[in-house]
């Protein structure tokens, strides 16, 4: 292990002594909608947001894995480890550690390797920067060993990597968004049957991310939790899956014990204000489009109950805002980031004015991002 200054952000160049041989990256993402649904076999709508993680990478003749995190490296330290020794317990370097061990127990060769990451997307926010960090990884192993694996492939293993070995017991719709969603549209996943459909925003929109600046954690307890009751819910109404309950059968929920009942009828809502959002885009409806954000936000705040404090003081000022659409929560919950639609060309001022109100009421320090290029 080797040590540099605190300040110093140091290249691949400078880690290892010489170039990388591959340099890749893969993409942050926004769900507009379909929250939780994703490990119940149902339907999501992710879509890329410009924020990358970078990954170079250099192949090694032996079997020692080094590798460096411009995020999370403690003044330019390289952390190590052996293929086929990897051992979870180690902070950001599980990640790694997860994509060589599943590669290696899928079968795929591989030798050691010198790494440099480094990664825009905001940690802990709701906008899948752990996905993006393991599908970086996948891909320069892909790359960098050839490895026979398409998008697909490279996303559910992206999902194992999570579920397997870091512990985050999360669904596939972030490794999917990772490897294949596109920036200004949205992917319309079908997560039972890998289905998807690429469904562009419509004119006359601005899609705007504010970061509350409360982290989340999916590898801890309240996710795992939520994954729990749906599961068990399921197995009291007898459905494999709780996108196997027919919104016609709602009822059926009110004999459930509580909150099992409540967690269904989000999951159930969320699957048909999926397949609704898809139709509103198709159509161009914005104002259907905020009608089912809002109806989203207050279906995870009172039904799912995995929002906070500060994400409802976000959406409430959306609410007062009359350029905006709607907004919700997006991502796994617990803090993170809320999703507004608002008026065309309005983007930045309402970002902007709703983050000041939002800081001056909350106390935190909350962060703007703006997935398209916007009006002022
Ligand atoms: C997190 C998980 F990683 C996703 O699989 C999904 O369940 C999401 O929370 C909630 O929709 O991002």
């Amino acid at each position: 292990m080797r040590s540099m200054s605190p300040d110093v952000n140091p290249s691949f160049q400078e880690l290892f002594g010489h170039p990388a041989q591959v340099a890749v990256h893969a993409p942050g993402r926004v769900n507009l909608i379909g929250e939780h649904t994703d490990y119940n076999g149902g339907f999501v709508l992710p879509m890329a947001i410009p924020q990358q993680t970078h990954v170079e990478l250099r192949r090694r003749d032996d079997r020692r894995v080094r590798a460096f995190s411009a995020n999370k490296s403690q003044a330019g330290e390289i952390l190590e480890f052996e293929l086929g020794a990897e051992a979870a317990g180690k902070g950001w370097l599980d990640y790694v550690q997860g994509v060589t061990h599943v590669l290696q127990r899928e079968g795929h060769t591989l030798s050691g390797v010198e790494l440099r990451i480094s990664s825009e997307v905001p940690l802990g926010s709701g906008l899948s920067s752990s996905a993006s960090l393991d599908v970086g990884l996948l891909r320069a192993l892909r790359a960098a060993f050839s490895l026979p694996l398409d998008d697909v492939q490279l996303a559910l293993l992206g999902q194992r990597v999570e579920v397997d070995f870091v512990g985050a017991p999360v669904g596939v719709m972030d490794p999917m968004a990772a490897s294949i969603a596109g920036l200004g549209v949205a992917l319309f996943l079908d997560t039972r049957h890998m289905n998807f459909e690429r469904v562009p925003l419509p004119p006359g929109v601005d899609v705007v991310i504010i970061n509350s600046g409360v982290a989340h954690n999916h590898s801890a307890g309240d996710y795992r939790v939520r994954r729990a009751e749906c599961e068990r819910a399921a197995a009291l109404l007898g459905v494999p899956q709780l996108r196997d309950l027919p919104e016609a059968e709602l009822a059926r929920t009110e004999r459930l014990p509580d909150p099992l009942g409540r967690r269904t009828r989000h999951v159930v809502t969320e699957n048909a204000r999926v397949l609704a959002t898809v139709e509103a885009l198709r159509a161009g409806d914005l104002k259907r489009l905020g009608q089912l954000f809002y109806a989203s936000h207050d279906s995870q705040r009172l039904d799912y109950e995995v929002s906070v404090p500060e994400i409802d003081l976000l959406v409430d000022l959306a609410r007062e805002d009359s350029d905006v659409y709607g907004a919700r929560l997006t991502g796994g919950g617990f803090g993170g980031s809320v999703v507004m639609l608002a008026r065309d060309g309005t983007g930045t001022a309402v970002a902007q004015r709703i983050s000041e109100r939002y800081a001056a009421r909350s106390g935190q320090r909350p962060a703007i991002l703006l997935p398209q290029p916007t009006g002022a």
